[in-house]
């Protein structure tokens, strides 16, 4: 009896640990993501979320300046260079760390669809800090 509690238990922490492991290469929608920030780029730079569903995002900047994952309206392609002012509209949400910092935050997708993500921050897009969240029904 004593063998089959601990076993349970193991079957629990292994499931908690490959779930928390979830977010690094989603090839089927989430409803949490985790994702790495650095110079240039997001990791993952593909993802796949539920629409209208609340989405948690594990952001980390592992990088040595400032950056940001900013969620473009559904549709919206940036142009280079990227004017934050003139297209402050087109953005939906935006989070910014300082190096070396993480933080939690939660968002929800309105449509089903493709929204880029862009480090909005001068010349980061430009060096190809894009990604690709998509939205898909549950
Ligand atoms: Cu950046």
């Amino acid at each position: 009896m004593k063998n089959l509690v601990i076993f349970a238990m193991l079957i629990l922490a292994l499931s908690a640990i490959l779930s928390a492991c979830g977010g690094s290469a989603p090839a089927v929608p989430v409803s949490s993501l985790s994702v790495e920030m650095s110079e240039f780029k997001f990791s993952p730079a593909t993802m796949i979320v539920f629409v209208g569903k609340e989405i948690s995002l594990n952001l980390k900047n592992n990088g040595a300046i400032e950056h940001e994952f900013a969620i473009l309206k559904k549709g919206i392609v940036a142009q280079i260079p990227f004017d934050r002012e003139k297209q402050a509209a087109d953005i939906l949400a935006d989070y910014r760390l300082g190096p070396q910092k993480s933080e939690t935050y939660t968002f929800t997708l309105p449509e089903a669809g493709e929204y880029q993500v862009i480090c909005s921050i001068s010349g980061h897009m430009e060096s190809g800090m894009t990604a690709k969240l998509t939205a898909v029904n549950p």
